[in-house]
């Protein structure tokens, strides 16, 4: 396989607080420091898109606010954007990163140009193909997308399965797991926990957009339930406002025990200064932000559903519950901040899995093998 031809790519992303954003920018950053170029485009700059790169540049798509328009329009300007951009530049690779809009978008902007030869990546997340995909608003555009797209990457064997289940007529379907990139500690332990006012506390940590999906009312009520066995205060990073859940918090007891901290950028320090991560979602393709504390050490607690079960293996790096079963997830929550020898055995191996399992390296070779073989 040629891998020396340096490439142009597109790269179609979310830009607010979600694993799909993180992934995308974090493969921009890999290949782009492999010598390829890289364009995000995308409506604002991705949030994790903060380090300038010579080989990145980012394109914004401005929604139009038209007086006759209900909403702004986006996707419309994004297909505009992108058949004058594969005018005036041969992007070898667009890649989508979600069905919705992103996929469509290449998908309708390669049909409408007459000379564009660029060959269409899409990866799918999650929620596009599990609640967009049954949606009648949508189904049938991301059936269309996924059929005109050259491959199709789901981020797990999870997603690849439900995607093959809904649609048919796609031309390649592969998964590629998720990774992450260790990043740089900005703060040590010490310095956040003094900043949270902690003391010797064991501090459990849950990290996420705060989506529906995620079901942090099951994540109070089991916090809840492990505080009467032992102390310990929840640290969550939220990606939206948290006010929705203050009622709970209150009817639970856990005001003292709680700490919110919105739109946190380097969320590794964080991680780095908890000891346990939760995660209570109804679904997760993946689940980034359990990836995201196995390599750092941090062992989780979670309810079976998704993928999960291939980034954490139950009794290993964590535990894994049945889903609802918040009772058993407390108990695990408790034994692990009790027991230190078993936290830190499962720290280790968390770390270690991580590593092995999830690699910038590994996933992006299959990303770069995939975009070469487009390319031909
Ligand atoms: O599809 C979504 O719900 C949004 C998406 C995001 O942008 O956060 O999350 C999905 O993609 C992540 C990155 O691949 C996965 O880690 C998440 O598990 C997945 N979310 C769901 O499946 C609910």
């Amino acid at each position: 396989m040629e891998t020396d031809r340096k490439l142009k790519i597109a790269m179609l992303c979310h830009p607010s607080v979600g694993g799909s954003g993180i992934l995308a920018t974090t493969l921009g950053y890999e290949i782009a420091e492999l010598g390829h170029q890289v364009t995000f485009i995308s409506t604002k700059t991705p949030f994790r898109l903060i380090e300038h790169h010579p080989n990145i540049q980012f394109d914004e798509v401005k929604p139009v606010d038209f007086p006759l328009f209900q909403h702004p329009d986006s996707t419309l300007p994004l297909i505009s954007h992108l058949l004058q951009k594969t005018r005036e530049e041969e992007f070898d690779i667009v890649h989508a990163h979600y069905a919705v809009p992103n996929a469509a978008a290449a998908v309708i902007a390669k049909k409408l140009s007459s000379d564009s030869r660029f060959k269409i990546m899409t990866t799918l997340h999650g929620t596009d193909v599990v609640k967009l995909g049954e949606s009648p608003e949508y189904s049938e555009i991301i059936q269309t997308s996924l059929e005109g797209s050259d491959v199709v990457t789901c981020v797990s064997d999870n997603l690849k399965k439900l995607t093959q289940d809904k649609f048919s007529g796609i031309n390649e379907s592969q998964t590629i797991h998720n990774f992450y990139r260790k990043r740089k500690i900005e703060k040590n332990r010490e310095t956040i926990r003094n900043e949270l006012g902690l003391r010797d506390e064991k501090l459990v940590i849950h990290l996420s957009n705060l989506r529906k999906v995620k079901r942090i009312d099951l994540l109070l009520e089991t916090f809840a339930k492990a505080l009467k066995q032992t102390p310990m205060k929840l640290l969550i990073l939220g990606g939206a406002d948290f006010s929705v859940y203050q009622d709970q918090v209150e009817a639970l007891g856990l005001s003292d025990h709680l700490i919110f901290c919105r739109d946190v950028v380097h969320v590794q320090d964080y991680i780095e200064a908890a000891d346990v991560g939760i995660f209570c979602s109804e679904y997760e393709s993946f689940c980034l932000g359990v990836l995201e504390c196995m390599a750092h050490g941090v062992p989780v607690v979670a309810f079976d559903v998704g993928g999960i079960p291939e980034v954490l293996d139950h009794g290993s790096s964590g535990y894994l519950r049945p889903f609802g079963e918040t009772g058993q997830l407390a108990n695990d929550l408790t034994e692990l901040i009790r027991d230190n020898r078993l936290r830190l055995e499962l720290s280790l191996h968390a770390k270690q899995r991580a590593e092995s399992l999830f690699s910038p390296e590994r996933a992006v070779e299959r990303y770069l093998n995939l975009y070469q073989q487009l390319v031909g």
